[in-house]
């Protein structure tokens, strides 16, 4: 008999730090981790089992299905949107290739034990595209339905992805005589920019709120790369990891789609600065936009309409900006460089 399992890929990263400790203390899922890197120290107790590989590695895939039965793939892995710029094709590869190889993982799986394997895909606000900075403060907060035209590899990425997840959930084998549904159940967050305490980003274009965050804690001057203006939604890390555990356990009939936006603070870029300032008064923070990659932020959309989320699942986010701060990330960020500092 093969062990049931969650499967977590990039489990190393930002979200999937947050996740396994959730899904550990829920208890009733045990959780093989996968990342390229090996998995934290700290991250190990929470996993029955953790591997190192690469989500395109056949080899591993195969030796993962034969030892576990998959009922539920919670697909962290990708390549975020700045580095997708400088590799488009690799994060193709990985982000879009890496995905259908999963999600037909799924789909065999599900036709192994018989029940449907959700699929949780965490996809992004990168996934619209406002063509001008009139037109997206004009548009305010966009729905899911409205300015999906990405303008960067990674958003386009996450925008196929959702259409594949879709299509396998309810298209897969349209022309096939037996109405064989493929089993895979796939439900995906059009996540805002998180911010974690715990983990630093890497390669993100909405890093500059945890860059300018982390740089004050460590006592480093920070040049940020985007306009002291420049306005997208974010949200605390724990709320992205409670998002995803809530969709995850949300009844499929209740789902009217399987995309959904989630929001809970907009702050401008000068607004998380002052926030900074009021937790660390030394913090000396410029602004240098950087022309391409603050032109990425301006076409992403101020904010989102989440009323669906809310509706179908009961989303509300826990931290707004100020708790945000106060709360979760000056205590924790500020504890965590002490140790470091005494360690
Ligand atoms: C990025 O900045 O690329 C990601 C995202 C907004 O999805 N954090």
């Amino acid at each position: 008999m093969r062990r049931p399992i969650a499967l977590i890929t990039g489990a190393n990263g930002e979200i999937g730090h947050g996740l396994l400790e959730h899904l550990k203390k829920m208890q009733n899922t045990d959780v093989v981790a996968l990342d390229l890197n090996p998995i934290d120290e700290a991250l190990r107790p929470l996993c029955f089992s953790w591997t190192t590989g690469d989500i395109l590695d056949e080899e591993l895939m195969g030796r993962l299905v034969s030892e576990y039965e998959i009922h539920a793939i919670y697909h962290l892995a990708a390549l975020l949107s700045t580095r997708s710029e400088y590799t488009p094709e690799k994060a193709h590869n990985v982000n879009v290739n890496g995905t259908l190889r999963l999600i037909h993982m799924a789909q065999e799986q599900a036709r192994w034990h018989g029940h449907p394997v959700r699929f949780l895909f965490p996809s992004s606000i990168a996934a619209y595209g406002l063509p001008s900075l009139a037109a997206k403060r004009e548009a305010g907060r966009v729905k899911e339905s409205e300015w999906n035209d990405p303008t960067t590899m990674y958003g386009v990425n996450k925008l196929a992805c959702e259409h594949l997840g879709r299509y396998y959930t309810f298209h897969y084998r349209q022309l096939a005589r037996t109405d064989e549904r493929s089993g895979v159940d796939f439900r995906a967050i059009r996540f805002p920019g998180l911010i974690s305490a715990l983990t630093m980003p890497t390669g993100g274009t909405s890093d500059f709120a945890p860059e300018m965050i982390h740089a004050a804690a460590r006592g480093e001057p920070y040049a940020c790369f985007v306009a002291e203006s420049a306005r997208i939604p974010f949200m605390a890390m724990p709320d992205a990891v409670k998002a995803l555990i809530h969709l995850a356990e949300a009844p499929a009939e209740q789902l009217s789609q399987r995309v959904y936006n989630i929001g809970a603070f907009a702050p401008s870029a000068g607004e998380i600065r002052d926030c900074v300032l009021s937790a660390f008064p030394q913090a000396q923070i410029t602004f240098e936009p950087d022309p391409p990659r603050a032109k990425i932020i301006d076409t992403w959309p101020e904010d989102v309409d989440d009323s669906p989320a809310r509706k179908d699942w009961g989303w509300s986010p826990d931290y707004d900006l100020d708790r945000a701060f106060n709360e979760y990330l000056v205590p924790t960020i500020r504890n965590y460089y002490e140790q470091q500092s005494h360690s």
